[in-house]
């Protein structure tokens, strides 16, 4: 805010969106306006996210391989390099890969960027690795993904919450402040921090989830604590789910997933006998080879409990990047156009077509999911340059020697940073560019709230934004582009206008004023939606679709060589691939190094003590770790976060056929001391 020594924005990480404010010498301090976090909380990421600004790492002038030149130089060398490699071998040969960490206007700016400027197919960003199993399985349910249809802050007035796969404790801290209120109901391998503060842990082998809902499912159903008249109300296709359901009973479920029956009708029941109840997946439950019809299992057990489109009560998924909503709906993804349109949908195609100025036909069709082009890149069919904003698969990819090995194979990679992640590390080109604090946007937050940020701070000589960068290239390509947010947001505006995400009635001024907008907001004069399916879901006949689904083992079983199950996940202080938080002094501090959690039997039958280096090996690589041994983890599971090269070196890219969400939650291993 000119004139104000204090400029009022949002933490640069996770999807709760913390409302801050930036004072005098980078002093943050949480804002008490936004409800995300409202009690005034932060989490320690929220609170150090002042240090990366001045970091000494941060990047300060363009790399052209690995050393420091001009803007125009490194420009000019990526146009020319495009131009070329786009007349030798056509428009698919280049790539973008986006993220959800990108405001909603670089996201919107780059899909444009992709399919006008460079007339490429090729481009998809990382929620592909986040939320897109629970994205679909919505689709498919409600007509609608917004992760959460309801303001977090119903929460708090419920009386059982179940989070299947999430573990808010560590991945969002002042998210479980709305959860002070109801009875947790927790379903995680581990006993995470999260666990330890439920009411009930139901601690299943992982990737076994999908039999377990369908375990509590036939319980409900035998127990008849079904809500008939809502099923009957609201919704369709259940008799075939209740058929469907004969096999699922509960000592079969038990016997594949552990969990122990009598746990299971005590779930059931606290969620049945509730005045107000949610059902909440994060990315223990999603991040599988069938992890759409995992969420698809727990939509059908609330829906059958009747909670979804009803105040109080509902279905939600915990997105998890900054803007991992708003970068799902703008057009970064490889079948979608702004406003969460199909991309092969003609009056989509016309609509957008109408907004860019060009003809219909000039729009590619759909393009490569993001593991599958990562995975093209530089081979025979496959795209020879890659443009990429926001993410850093040579860590975050499973079976990431690969990747990294195909990044590798390629003729030009170009990328955004602040810093030299590993992936930018292998980059022809690196363009140093501005952070959250020294830029404006908007973001879109888990509750499909959008929000602004804005410009704090002057960012350091010598960088420039994401937006300058991509007006930059589609300048030297004959193209048009503006690089100011907010003539970019009113385009999108257009752009989303009559979308499913309908953002036409969002200015900037009115989100500083309400502190926030929900979509679907398709004019100025409407008040936003927070609870979009409380008279109807948005689906051709109003009413919630049940799908049959049926359980299967992960893609990977373990066996003798690979006994053990790895699962990788998340802790307190680090960020996704740790290129932010690796490089802040008091986070290193507190986790400095990988390691593997495993718990004490399975340690004292592999001769392995606290402290110890232990090699661990899947059909994708090997990684070493050291070992924390805890009996808060499954005996037959070990657990490693993925902030850190060597988890995904193991992990298994098998991809789920609806959403192609790799399975970074389940593979099989083997554990050994390293000698
Ligand atoms: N500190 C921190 N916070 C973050 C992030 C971060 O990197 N660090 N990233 C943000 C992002 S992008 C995301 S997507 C969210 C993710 O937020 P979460 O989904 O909460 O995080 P994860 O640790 O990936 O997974 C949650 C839990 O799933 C459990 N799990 C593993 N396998 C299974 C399984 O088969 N079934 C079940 N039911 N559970 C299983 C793990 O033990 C873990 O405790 O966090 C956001 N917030
Ligand atoms: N094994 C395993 N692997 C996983 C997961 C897991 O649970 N287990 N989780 C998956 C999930 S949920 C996610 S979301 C992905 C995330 O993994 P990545 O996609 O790698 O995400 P980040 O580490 O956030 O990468 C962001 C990069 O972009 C930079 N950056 C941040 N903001 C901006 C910006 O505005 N502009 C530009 N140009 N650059 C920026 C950062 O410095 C960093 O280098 O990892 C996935 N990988
Ligand atoms: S919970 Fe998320 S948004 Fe809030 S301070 Fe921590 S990282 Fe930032
Ligand atoms: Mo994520």
């Amino acid at each position: 805010m000119p004139g104000s020594d204090v400029t009022a924005t949002h933490c640069p990480y996770c999807a709760l969106q913390c409302g801050m404010e930036i004072g005098p010498g980078l002093a943050i301090s949480p804002r008490t306006d936004i409800p995300a976090n409202a009690s005034g909380a932060l989490c320690q990421k929220g609170w150090t996210a002042g240090e990366l600004l001045t970091n000494g790492e941060r990047l300060t002038a363009p790399l052209l391989h690995g050393e420091p030149v001009e803007w125009d130089v490194a420009l000019d060398h990526v146009a020319e390099r495009l131009s070329s490699i786009r007349a030798e071998h056509g428009p698919d040969a280049v790539a973008v890969f986006g993220g959800g960490g990108l405001t909603n206007e670089k996201a919107y700016q780059l899909g444009k960027f992709a399919r006008v400027a460079l007339g490429t197919s090729q481009i998809d960003y990382n929620g592909r690795f986040c939320m897109s199993s629970a994205a679909a399985a919505s689709t498919r349910a409600f007509g609608m993904d917004r992760g959460l249809p309801f303001p977090v802050t119903d929460l708090a007035g419920a009386d059982v919450v179940l989070l299947a796969g999430a573990n808010v404790a560590e991945t969002m801290p002042p998210f479980l402040r709305h959860l002070s209120g109801p009875r947790l109901i927790v379903i995680d391998p581990r006993r995470t921090p999260t666990a330890r503060q439920a009411w009930l842990h139901l601690q299943p082998t992982p990737g076994t989830d999908l039999a377990l809902a369908l375990g509590l499912l036939h319980l409900a159903v035998a127990d008849g604590l079904v809500d008939e008249a809502y099923v009957a109300a609201r919704t369709s296709g259940f008799e075939e789910v209740r058929t469907s359901l004969a096999s699922w009973w509960p000592e079969r479920v038990e016997r594949i997933t552990g969990v122990p029956v009598h746990q299971m009708r005590q779930a059931v029941r606290a969620l049945a006998a509730a005045g107000g109840a949610y059902v909440l997946t994060g990315r223990g439950a999603e991040q599988h080879a069938k992890g759409t019809d995992t969420v698809t299992a727990f939509i059908n057990l609330a829906l059958a409990l009747g909670l979804p489109g009803r105040r109080g009560s509902g279905y939600g998924c915990l997105t998890g990047q900054g803007n991992g909503q708003g970068g799902r709906e703008h057009g970064q993804k490889a079948d979608q156009l702004p406003g969460y349109r199909r991309i092969d949908d003609p009056a989509a195609r016309e609509h957008v077509a109408g907004v860019w100025g060009v003809p219909a036909d000039s729009i590619p069709g759909p393009g490569r999911s993001a593991y599958e082009l990562l995975d093209a890149l530089g081979t025979p069919d496959g795209p020879r340059a890659l443009l990429l904003f926001g993410s850093n698969p040579v860590i975050s990819a499973p079976g990431s020697e690969r990747i990294a090995a195909r990044l590798g194979a390629l003729d030009l990679l170009v990328t955004c940073d602040f810093v030299l992640s590993e992936t930018a590390a292998l980059a022809d080109v690196v363009f140093p560019v501005t952070q959250w604090a020294e830029e404006s946007g908007t973001m879109t937050n888990l509750e499909g709230r959008v929000l602004l940020r804005n410009r704090a701070v002057a960012p350091p000589e010598g960088v420039r934004s994401d937006l300058d960068v991509i007006a930059a290239l589609a300048g030297r390509l004959g193209h048009a582009f503006p690089a100011d947010p907010a003539e970019v947001f009113d385009e999108l505006r257009r752009a989303s206008a009559g979308g499913i995400a309908d953002y036409s009635g969002i200015t900037y001024e009115r989100v500083a004023a309400e502190k926030g907008v929900f979509w679907p907001c398709p004019e100025p004069g409407h008040p936003g939606t927070p609870r979009p399916f409380l008279d109807s879901f948005a689906t051709p006949d109003g009413r919630a679709r049940f799908v049959p689904v049926q359980h299967r083992p992960p893609a990977e079983e373990t066996d003798e060589d690979y006994p053990v199950h790895l699962s990788t996940g998340r802790v307190l202080a680090h960020y996704q691939s740790g290129a932010q938080t690796r490089r802040i002094a008091p986070l290193v501090q507190a986790v400095p190094e990988p390691y593997v959690e495993l718990h004490p039997d399975l340690a004292e039958q592999l001769g392995i003590a606290p402290g110890d280096v232990v090699r661990i090996s899947s059909r994708r690589g090997e990684s070493k770790a050291v070992a924390r041994i805890s009996d808060a983890i499954r005996r037959d599971t070990v657990f490693m976060p993925f902030h850190w090269e060597g988890a995904n070196r193991l992990t298994n890219p098998a991809l789920d056929p609806a959403s192609r969400m790799p399975e970074f939650k389940v593979c099989a291993v083997r554990v050994e001391r390293d000698s």
